[in-house]
């Protein structure tokens, strides 16, 4: 066969197949292969029915003898084993020089290490993030791609070409760093997906559960609430979730099971957000939130035992769910600031030099976070590339010092009313404990020396300096190593 696809896709489920069709919708030639050749067929005579420029081959060593070079070959794979497995039936098949895309969600150290052994065979090595499901895919994705920098030129037409445009009219797509760094930021995209959703579903259920709203009229707030500095993709999509009824005329969501699922990416970011030792409590909390959902047997024997406090709410509706706004709008912006220390984080330990505002306007658009607000977040980084943290960026103080009376009194609410709001309250927590001058770690650090020895620092002593005392009068002079796990 004479080669001449610009690039070749593995792996036609949902995201391959969109993909494959935006790249051909942009002008290119791609070849396209499945593990079940069967799929690889329907796909052909189905949605790609007609397009001459979309080349299928049934026998791995076909299709990567279809591409131009250097080959572009693209894994839309399930992540984990059968990504390595490709990659391993691939290397025979490909020449130095060659790349390889994995643009499933996958773990970004196992891009760091595919990236590294590919280097060594003379193979280029993309991990991307693609995000945007279905939708995004077909008409454009948030791509977030990283690794081998040297692919970067022989990819970024197509990428930038088929990716979402901000409502600037940017590619939602640029070179995100080396190793894992583009996972990686799809990692915390994902986590953050996790905390807005999270926030979604707790103003959903303080309002409807404490305060009486209903379903119907909820749709009519988020409504109007999307079209205010809330504007996002969530928002939009909850507003019509709302909207939606059931055979028998009631709201749909009345009837899905309070059983919330996930597929690891909120957990990975967890994980890594305790090893690298940042407190990114509110996608945590929305991890733990769902798997709180999941004892719904437990939940219902429990209910019997604890009623929820039987006070009514009582106050101005209306003014109520303005303060609910306010709040989410608060609790959003811990959320992203968080995300942002944990990407710095993940940055200075790898070594990785990445640009924040770029990485914000590549969820600006075409994924699930895109938001109004992403704006405002590229533009706090461009005002000040060296922003420590987004809540001292002027724009974000302000709004958050704005915020803060009403959020606390929905905090207060939903105690007083019995109603959960893990999300809001920790990242009121937070924010109240990134704002303080003093924290009683001391007391921590007293009990720690008390015990084991552990020493601490003085306030009238340069840090680093570690002291010791024998609270009792029984302990030794001895004290445990000062270093932090
Ligand atoms: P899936 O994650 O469902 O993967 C389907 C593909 O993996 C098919 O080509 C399937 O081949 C292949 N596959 C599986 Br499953 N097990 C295999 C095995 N043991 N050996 C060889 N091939 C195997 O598809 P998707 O939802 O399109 O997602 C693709 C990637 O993109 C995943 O990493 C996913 O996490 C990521 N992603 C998904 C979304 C989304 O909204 N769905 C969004 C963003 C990223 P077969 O047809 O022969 O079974």
């Amino acid at each position: 066969m004479k080669a001449k696809s610009d690039i070749g896709l593995l792996g036609l489920a949902v995201m391959g197949q969109n993909l494959v069709l935006n790249m051909n919708d942009h002008g290119y030639t791609v070849s396209v292969f499945n593990r079940t050749p069967a799929k690889t067929r329907a796909f052909k005579s189905g949605p790609a029915a007609g397009r001459d420029s979309v080349i299928a081959a049934y026998d791995l060593e076909e299709f990567v003898q279809s591409l131009k070079q250097p080959r572009r070959v693209m894994l839309m794979v399930k992540a984990g084993h059968v990504v390595d497995n490709f990659i391993s039936m691939l290397v025979p098949l490909l020449d130095p020089g060659d790349i390889i895309i994995d643009g499933g969600n996958s773990h970004f150290p196992d891009t760091t290490r595919r990236t590294h052994d590919l280097a060594q065979k003379g193979l280029l090595y993309i991990g991307t993030g693609v995000s945007g499901g279905e939708e995004g895919a077909r008409h454009g994705p948030s791509i977030m791609p990283g690794g081998n920098k040297k692919a970067w030129p022989a990819v970024r037409d197509i990428f930038r070409s088929i990716a979402a445009k901000t409502p600037n009219g940017e590619p939602c797509c640029d070179w995100i760093g080396p190793d894992g760094a583009g996972h990686y930021v799809k990692m915390i995209h994902n986590g953050i997906e996790y905390g807005d959703m999270q926030l979604i579903a707790e103003t959903y259920h303080l309002l409807h559960a404490g305060c009486g709203v209903s379903t119907e009229e909820l749709g009519a707030v988020f409504e109007r609430w999307n079209s205010g500095e809330l504007e996002s993709f969530l928002i939009e999509i909850t507003a019509e979730i709302l909207t939606v009824k059931d055979t028998d005329g009631t709201p749909l969501v009345e009837h899905i099971l309070d059983a919330a699922g996930q597929k690891g990416t909120g957990k990975w970011t967890g994980i890594d957000a305790l090893e690298l030792g940042v407190p990114v409590t509110l996608i945590v909390e929305a991890v733990f939130s769902r798997a709180l959902s999941s004892y719904k047997s437990e939940r219902q024997e429990a209910s019997r035992h604890f009623s929820a406090p039987n006070i009514p709410f009582s106050g101005s509706r209306n003014a109520f769910v303005e303060k609910v706004r306010t709040a989410l709008y608060a609790a959003k912006i811990v959320s992203y600031a968080q995300g942002f220390m944990q990407i710095s984080a993940a940055a200075h330990q790898n070594d990785w030099k990445l640009d924040y505002g770029s990485i914000a306007r590549m969820w600006r658009a075409g994924c699930i976070i895109r938001s109004r607000f992403l704006g405002e977040i590229t533009r706090a980084f461009e005002d000040n590339p060296k922003l420590k943290n987004l809540l001292l960026a002027p724009f974000f103080a302000d709004a958050v010092r704005k915020a803060a009376p009403a959020w606390r009194e929905v905090v207060i609410e939903a105690v007083r009313l019995g109603i959960p709001v893990p999300a809001l309250s920790s990242a009121l927590a937070f924010f109240d404990g990134y704002r303080s001058e003093t924290l009683p770690a001391n007391i921590v650090q007293a009990q720690r020396d008390y015990f084991g020895a552990h020493t601490y620092e003085r306030t009238d002593h340069p840090r680093g300096e570690f002291f010791h005392t024998d609270w009792t009068g029984t302990g030794g002079d001895v004290s445990a190593g000062s270093y932090n796990a």
